[in-house]
């Protein structure tokens, strides 16, 4: 059988021009959830479906779909595709993006080939997946499979104050679709693999059978602001150094415990924030993360009893806000056979691999089979303006997302 190609060059030219949408004065990219950018972004792919002969739909909480009802049971639970277009700050252009390019693209390519799947396709852009504005990530997918009500969704306040509702109805991306409306017959999210596992074995693709557990905390830490000249080491109450203590037990605790454990602090903030002030308040975030619940659960644990212990030593008042937490997720392991097999049918070598990050799959995965596809990332980089795929790979992922419908289809 001859073997089908998606259109390199359009998916090429879309990743391209999608990622120049969205750069701030500095030239970075900067497409946070249902900002401006994000607007300009979502209607390129709006446009983009519609080019392609899709329906575009969008529900409640931003969803942006394209569906395609050729299919020789167009009453069928469709085959989605998928992932997001909402970046980090500074991001590089292919996290999500891909995914819902690629996505596109597979579709486009059976439409024009005249080829009519036995069940109707559909590719999503799910609101929100980033987490960087309204927390948690993975806020579309999680509301349109019922992990979290649509009002409050809407409700959740980002880190600018901005309430993600409003914000919708001002990019006009406040949809009608309840969220759900399609229960797939099957997710699979293409995306760059954001580490450097594939690069590191010269491998072309992974076959991602699950994906890690993650935690997300905000820790607020209040001490007593005085005069960094006069107030002696042992009269202070000193937030900076409380949560400079912290960060530092994360680091060691997790590095020094032979497991898969990440502990991440990515935002800090002291108040009053002036240079001969001992802080009064640090605000910060910690992201854990471990594939295994129980251990993620322990380093939970481990933390909550360092930071009960360190209000007492430091003489500080310590609170913790839960922003996120999602248990591991296993895929469907029918699916990735699949995948497994349509990377060996192209003569590209694989691997089953775990995800480290988080994405829109594992909250499909409560509604229907999913599983996700991995194409190498140069250097393990990602959230950052270097995050780079050679293109080659990009169009071999898509076209092994291609040959992974197609074998949904027929199965
Ligand atoms: O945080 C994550 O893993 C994803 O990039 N939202
Ligand atoms: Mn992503
Ligand atoms: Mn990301």
């Amino acid at each position: 059988m001859t073997q089908r190609s998606i259109n390199a060059d359009r998916l090429l030219g879309h990743l391209n021009a999608l990622g120049q949408i969205g750069r701030d004065e500095a030239g970075r990219l900067v497409r946070l959830a249902a900002s401006d950018a994000d607007r300009a972004g979502r209607d390129a792919v709006a446009s983009w479906m519609r080019d392609a002969g899709l329906q575009v739909v969008v529900d409640r909480v931003g969803n942006l779909f394209g569906l395609s009802h050729d299919a020789a049971e167009p009453g069928a639970a469709p085959i989605m595709l998928g992932s997001h277009i909402d970046s980090v700050i500074d991001a590089g252009i292919y996290d999500g993006c891909y995914g819902v390019l690629a996505g596109l693209e597979v579709i486009q390519t059976l439409r024009e080939l005249g080829i009519t799947p036995a069940r109707p396709l559909a590719v999503a852009a799910f609101t929100n997946e980033e987490g960087v504005r309204y927390a948690p990530d993975m806020l579309g997918s999680l509301a349109y499979v019922g992990g979290l009500s649509v009002d409050d969704a809407l409700a959740t306040i980002g880190t600018d104050g901005s309430v993600l509702g409003a914000e919708l109805q001002r990019i006009g991306y406040a949809g009608t679709a309840e969220p759900g409306f399609l229960r797939p017959h099957a997710y699979v999210e293409l995306h760059i693999e954001q580490g450097p596992v594939l690069e590191r074995e010269g491998l072309r693709l992974g076959a991602v059978e699950n994906l890690q557990g993650i935690s997300w905390q905000r820790v607020t830490i209040d001490g007593v602001a005085n005069h960094a000249g006069t107030t002696p080491m042992s009269m202070r109450h000193d937030a900076g150094q409380a949560a400079a203590r912290v960060i530092t037990f994360l680091r060691d605790r997790v590095a020094g415990a032979n497991a898969p454990t990440v502990a991440t602090v990515g935002c800090l903030s002291f108040e009053p924030n002036a240079i001969n002030v001992i802080p009064s308040r640090a605000t910060f975030t910690v992201d854990l993360r471990d594939p295994d619940e129980t251990r993620l659960l322990a380093e939970e644990a481990a933390l909550a009893r360092y930071l009960e212990e360190l209000a007492i030593a430091e003489e500080v008042t310590i609170s913790v806000e839960r922003l996120a937490r999602f248990q591991p997720v296993t895929f469907d392991a029918g699916i990735v056979a699949l995948i497994e097999a349509a990377a060996a049918a192209r003569g590209l070598r694989s691997r089953r691999m775990t995800s480290g990050a988080g994405h829109d799959a594992q909250m499909l995965a409560r509604i229907c089979p999913a599983a996700m596809i991995f194409v190498p990332s140069i250097g393990g980089i990602s959230h950052n303006p270097r995050e780079h795929t050679p293109d080659a790979d990009l169009v071999a992922g898509a076209n092994v997302l291609l040959d992974t419908v197609s074998r949904l289809c027929a199965g």
